[in-house]
């Protein structure tokens, strides 16, 4: 019962669920480290297609751990390397989904902006509160909030640290979809199995290249998106999508 991270498998989707309800998922390092672990072993699994991250229908994650951080010096945080640990997410190629219901603050919304789609339940709350704590983001919430919802608001509630309703957060593009309470996880789960019935090499390759469009100017990102795009004519499941489409079948993608 005291382990941080609890992992499933529900058919091609991996679940990773956090799991310390005593301090609203607070991401300790150990959490963190080991949250990262499963998602690499669901990344080098084969049979894994897509993985959600989940908390629980109170919380997803209310930021990283305070009690950890408050008497830290510089060099304890310098030295905790916890951008480096969360580069790792970045380089897991399997789609990410990150479930969020109830609070996602500090780092717990950052962790869900670092994961691919955010499936939220009407209660999801999204916050960078940090400025009330004497800080400010510093796990992607200055930057990824900002290409998520735009200047103005990102300013807004990162300088008061103000908390985002699911309902506005979907209006201004954080999140892809909202549920009930009751429905929210099923729906992350409808969204993976949705994802995980196409060919396993292009949902990874579209993955990484829509997660460029971040980073590359437009004429390099339409550069990479059309080297990728060739790549897939190497693909079995290129053959067989087509081929299924003329043939007026459904296709059996084996992810070669
Ligand atoms: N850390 C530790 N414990 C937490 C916690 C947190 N983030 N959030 C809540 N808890 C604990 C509370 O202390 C309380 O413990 P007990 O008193 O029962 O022992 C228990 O969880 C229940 O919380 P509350 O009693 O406060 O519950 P409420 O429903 O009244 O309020 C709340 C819920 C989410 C509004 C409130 O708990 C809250 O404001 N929590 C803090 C939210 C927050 O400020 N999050 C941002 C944390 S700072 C780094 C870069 C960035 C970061 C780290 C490293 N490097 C580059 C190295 C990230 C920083 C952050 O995320």
């Amino acid at each position: 019962m005291n382990e941080p991270v609890l992992v499933q498998t529900d058919g091609h989707i991996g679940i990773a669920t956090l799991n310390r309800p005593d301090v609203l998922n607070a991401l300790s390092v150990e959490l963190m480290d080991k949250l990262i672990d499963h998602i690499e072993a669901f990344d080098r699994d084969p049979d894994i297609r897509v993985i959600i991250i989940a908390g629980s229908e109170k919380v997803f994650a209310a930021g990283a751990d305070i009690a950890d951080m408050s008497g830290a010096t510089f060099l304890d945080m310098y030295d905790r390397n916890n951008l480096g640990r969360w580069m790792r997410i970045k380089m897991v190629r399997t789609p990410i989904i990150a479930a969020v219901s109830g609070f996602a603050l500090g780092g717990g919304c950052e962790l869900a902006m670092a994961c691919d789609m955010i499936v939220a339940s009407e209660s999801a709350k999204f916050g960078q509160p940090e400025i009330k704590l004497g800080v400010m983001p510093g796990l992607g919430g200055t930057q990824r909030l900002t290409r998520a919802i735009g200047k103005q608001r990102a300013m807004e509630m990162i300088l008061t640290g103000r908390f985002m309703s699911a309902k506005e957060a979907y209006e201004a593009g954080l999140v892809t979809s909202v549920a009930s309470k009751e429905q929210f996880l099923a729906e992350a789960l409808r969204l993976a199995g949705r994802i995980a019935e196409m060919p396993p090499i292009a949902v990874k390759l579209a993955k990484e290249s829509v997660n460029k469009a971040d980073e590359l100017s437009l004429q390099e990102g339409l550069a990479y998106e059309r080297t990728l795009f060739y790549s897939l004519f190497a693909t079995e499941d290129q053959t067989e999508g087509m081929q299924a489409f003329i043939e007026k079948r459904k296709p059996e993608y084996r992810g070669k």
